[in-house]
């Protein structure tokens, strides 16, 4: 026999066959359910005094019977019935309510959150009789209320053509999604920072950097939220009753994610998936998102996949929805072309391949580091924060074409070039990957490979978008990682680039420029100090040696 959702321990076997019997009748497809159905629901749900429900799918079979207490009910993670943007759920939730309460606030939210066909409470008056039926559905409009309660029915009109309803419903539905979608397959997303010590202002400069990020992967931003908490729940990050309202919030401006600007847990992630029918990420995901996309060589693809599935590994668990969302990545993509079947032992031997893949290739580059080495050729390595110019320096500096781009993460494989700054001094400058606040330790460990080689650089050349309103975060971020990768002892030259882009004389920081070089990486000219305090320092590391 079927299950029975919920605690059915106090129950007589009798109760339960007869709850096990509720799944044997059909409703027909104009009915909300069917009368005879309905007479046994209210007859038991009486009897044992708590709250029934049942999940009927639109060809009129029950799919779920749940048993609650005397106030509710809870729904239970429901398998093949997730809501997709633009859809319902396919299901409708029709249950008891015995205390003369009318649909509550809970159940309103269920249905907003579960984006359920209809959601409808029997009453049962004191005589154990049902008498009217109230039915609320989802408004389709933009609406603050998402939802709205209909003209109560009786037991003895049960015929409201419940599918046209529903089926109209989602036509609207859609139409509205579509009217929203901003290019296709466009995901929207609303972003939260929860934050438990008063900075506001860092709160609101993390969700700027967010938004960006998000640009970089081609998510729209439809809005942004700071949530103040004494505490993070361990639970649900926001608590239960704050992600209803956010995520009601996100539904009603035809969001398709939320993302949190934190690194969730993997049980966070699962209780928050299991709460909402909605894709949750986190920063972390973001990030990897994005390397994955702008991953080129084959190196760069094996690190980041390498990097993804670390990030998968602790977060799978056996047939859950939040995983099936989880590999999806966004828009599909991500390692987990495979869902549900992915199990963590084909992603350990996946880890374990592509460990081995990386060290094939890290091979070669060895030997090419070897032979620089040994010639000796100082080497100039570029670092930065992701967007500041590292790559249009290089190029403008030895006339190259690496790719360039207004977004995050443009470079991730690493590009070496010769330079030559006077008759016999010749060096090598290298670019590499950007850094970014809270780059995620995923991402550290595979591109470990890749930073080490930072190890070998004379000096280090920190390139600082001095445009960017948090360049001096940006600064502290980059010199957190150089002291986690061991290399803050090499000498390091500051390039505050980007300085067409400001106006010096507003500048109230200028004693800090005097730290380093101003420079325009995109026009040559400027470069000149920035050349000859480069070859001086050069001089200066090689006559110690
Ligand atoms: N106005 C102005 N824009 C610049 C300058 N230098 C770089 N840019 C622009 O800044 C953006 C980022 O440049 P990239 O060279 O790709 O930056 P990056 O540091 O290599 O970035 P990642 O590889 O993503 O870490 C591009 O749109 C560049 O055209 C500059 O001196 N002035
Ligand atoms: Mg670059």
């Amino acid at each position: 026999m079927k299950k029975i959702w919920g605690n059915t321990s106090s129950l007589k076997a009798r109760q339960i066959k007869q709850l096990e019997n509720l799944y044997l009748f059909k409703t027909p497809p104009e009915h909300l359910i069917s009368k005879k159905q309905l007479n046994e629901l209210t007859s038991i749900s009486n009897e044992i005094r708590r709250q029934i429900g049942l999940l009927i799918n639109r060809a009129g079979k029950t799919e779920y019977v749940i048993i609650g207490d005397a106030h509710k009910i809870v729904i239970p993670v429901t398998f093949g019935y997730q809501a997709i943007p633009g859809k319902l759920k396919g299901l409708r939730c029709i249950h008891t309510h015995i205390a003369n309460e009318l649909l509550s606030i809970d159940d309103l939210t269920d249905l907003a959150l579960l984006r359920l066909d209809l959601m409808a409470a029997v009453i049962i008056n004191k005589k154990g009789v049902s008498e009217q039926i109230y039915i609320s559905h989802i408004l389709p409009k933009n609406n603050k209320i998402p939802y709205q309660i209909m003209e109560p029915v009786t037991i003895h009109n049960l015929s409201l053509n419940c599918i046209k309803i529903i089926l109209e419903l989602e036509s609207e539905i859609s139409q509205q999604n579509a009217l929203y979608k901003a290019g296709k397959n466009k995901e929207k997303a609303l972003l939260i920072n929860v934050i438990t010590n008063q900075n506001i202002k860092k709160a609101r400069e993390s969700l700027d950097e967010l938004t960006e990020l998000c640009k970089t992967s081609g998510i729209r931003v439809i809005d942004t939220v700071i949530q103040k908490r004494k505490k993070i729940d361990s639970k649900f990050v926001v608590g239960h009753g704050k992600l209803a309202e956010l995520t009601i919030r996100a539904i009603g401006k035809y969001a398709t994610m939320i993302i949190f600007d934190k690194v969730l847990s993997p049980s966070q992630i699962r209780s928050i998936t299991d709460f909402i029918e909605m894709k949750v990420i986190d920063r972390t995901q973001l990030i990897l998102d994005i390397f994955a996309k702008h991953a080129k060589s084959r190196e760069g693809k094996f690190q980041v996949e390498l990097a993804q599935m670390k990030y998968l590994l602790p977060r799978l668990v056996t047939k859950n929805t939040a995983m099936s969302r989880l590999t999806g990545g966004i828009g599909g993509r991500g390692p987990g072309e495979t869902k549900l079947e992915i199990n963590r032992r084909r992603v350990r031997n996946k880890i374990e391949k592509l460990k081995k893949d990386i060290a094939k290739i890290r091979k070669q580059r060895t030997q090419q580091r070897a032979q620089r080495n040994k010639n000796k050729i100082p080497i100039i390595s570029i670092v930065g924060y992701t967007n500041a110019g590292k790559s249009t320096l290089l190029n403008t500096l030895t006339q190259s074409k690496i790719t360039v781009g207004n977004k995050f993460f443009a470079t991730l494989d690493p590009s070496s070039r010769r330079l030559k700054f006077s008759k016999n001094l010749e060096v090598i400058i290298t670019d590499t990957v950007g850094f970014i606040q809270d780059l995620p330790n995923e991402l550290m460990d595979a591109f470990n490979a890749t930073l080490e080689e930072l190890k070998d650089a004379t000096i280090l050349l920190h390139i600082i978008d001095i445009s960017n309103p948090r360049y001096k975060q940006q600064m502290l971020s980059v010199e957190k990682i150089l002291q986690k990768l061991k290399i803050d002892s090499i000498p390091i030259l500051y390039a505050f680039n980007k300085q067409d882009k400001i106006d010096l004389t507003n500048f109230d920081d200028k004693w800090f420029l005097n730290q380093g070089t101003l420079i325009s990486a995109t026009k040559k000219e400027t470069l000149k100090p920035l050349i000859s305090r480069l070859e001086s320092m050069i001089i200066t590391q090689l006559s110690q040696k």
